[in-house]
């Protein structure tokens, strides 16, 4: 699992993408660092920023650090004065005169050296290399590799998208670094000032590959100051399984509530129709009402098929919902599943609305006005009474019969 890395920030303005160490504004600075000591015999670390600013010349820089102590107060690139380790500094600003800013220069300090920021540290500096890094069109990208007490600075100058694009810069060899340390970042503007935006902070642990086949370990733990902030792939796919879940719970609830209705109105068809087998025959009024309640009947047996079919279209769109579930992320496959997906709803939504308006009240449908004798009669009142019983009851057999039909296959 890739661990979320600690830091502390100081004076810098962090946003989703990046960390603005320092804003174009004079006399600024901030930081950067790790919150835990690493104790890395080998390490790498990639940082990506960009150095912006409208003049022609901008200050004062930028430095990469791997000290004993946080260097969370100072005027060195606005990170600690007196620091045990080492400190890569981007030198916008020549302020020794020598036009050969910008430059880029690693130096090493044990604690007692005091940069010397009026010569940027030219006599301090154990290599170096002229690399103009600001206002570039990519992120300028960092490599630093310290690898068997050899410290390398590999540069990628902005100039192309390809981000292994690096050059060689500086190499120090023989440098005995403090066992333990924090990684950071630092900037800092003056009399003249620049954006110093940080976009990533990897660091990396390095071993050796005999040890590395040893221990049966991988070679680069990856640590990333990118994993504060969950990518955006990452939430884009959390939300689309959110999302399928959700509609798959929907579309389930659906289904039920149909089985439901279709059990509703298989009965309630059956119902009528032995009504209408028992009541059939009679005088003239009652044939035509017999007629009518064929037609409510008809009308019935086709909301009844709709509403199966629908069922039958929720069930599949059930199936092919799980199905996507199950499915990984991107391909065509998955396309296809979802243009399916979206065919199906298609469906329900068109057999929805035709339900709808199969049982909205008009002209044609409407039910049939039961021949009411203009008196009620002795014997009309017991023939009432006597068809309402036998339909009663026919209902509470057809019913039990189902029920005992139902239980037989659970
Ligand atoms: C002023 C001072 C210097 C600084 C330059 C550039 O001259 O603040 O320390 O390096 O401006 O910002
Ligand atoms: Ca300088
Ligand atoms: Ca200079």
């Amino acid at each position: 699992m890739v661990t979320k890395p600690a830091v502390v920030i100081l004076d810098a303005i962090p946003s989703a993408d990046q960390i603005r160490i320092t804003p174009s504004l004079k006399s600024q600075k901030g930081s950067v660092w790790t919150k835990t000591a690493s104790s890395f015999e080998n390490w790498e670390v990639e940082v990506t920023f960009r150095v912006t600013g409208r003049g022609r010349i901008g200050a004062d820089g930028l430095a990469i650090w791997y000290t004993a102590e946080q260097g969370l107060d100072g005027e060195v690139y606005g990170a600690a004065n007196a620091w045990n380790g080492v400190g890569i500094f981007f030198d916008s600003f020549d302020n020794d005169g020598k036009k050969n800013n910008p430059v880029i220069l690693v130096v090493g300090n044990n604690g007692k050296l005091l940069y010397d920021h009026q010569n940027d540290g030219a006599s301090q500096a154990l290599a170096s290399c002229q690399r103009d890094f600001r206002n570039k069109p990519y992120p300028v990208r960092a490599k630093i590799i310290y690898y068997k007490k050899t410290l390398t600075v590999m540069i990628n100058n902005g100039f192309t998208p390809d981000k292994d694009d690096y050059e060689f810069c500086a190499k120090v060899e023989n440098m005995i670094l403090p066992p333990q340390g924090f990684f950071g970042i630092s900037a800092a503007t003056g009399g003249l000032a620049d954006d110093h935006d940080a976009l990533s902070f990897l660091t990396f642990q390095l071993t050796e590959p005999s040890k590395d086949a040893l221990m049966g370990i991988s070679q680069r733990q990856k640590r990333t100051m990118d994993d504060i902030f969950e990518s955006v792939n990452e939430r884009e796919l959390r939300q689309i399984f959110e999302g399928q879940n959700r509609i798959h719970l929907e579309i389930k609830q659906l289904n039920r509530q149909l089985d439901m209705i279709l059990d509703e109105q298989r009965r309630y068809v059956n119902a009528v129709s032995e009504t209408v087998t028992k009541t059939g025959g009679g005088n003239e009024a009652q044939q035509a009402s017999q007629q009518e309640l064929d037609i409510l009947l008809n009308g019935q047996r086709e909301v009844l098929k709709h509403v199966s079919d629908m069922r039958i279209s929720v069930g599949e769109t059930l199936k092919l919902v799980s199905g996507n579930q199950n499915l990984g992320a991107g391909g065509y496959e998955t396309t296809q599943h979802f243009n399916d997906l979206k065919e199906h709803l298609h469906v329900v939504k068109r057999d929805i609305e035709h339900l709808v308006q199969k049982n909205l009240p008009h002209e044609k449908q409407k039910c049939p006005e039961i021949p009411v004798p203009s008196c009620l009669s002795t014997t009309h009142f017991f023939m009432f009474v006597a068809v309402q019983s036998v339909l009663l009851i026919g209902y509470f057999m057809y019913r039990n019969q189902q029920e005992a039909a139902a239980k037989k296959f659970f």
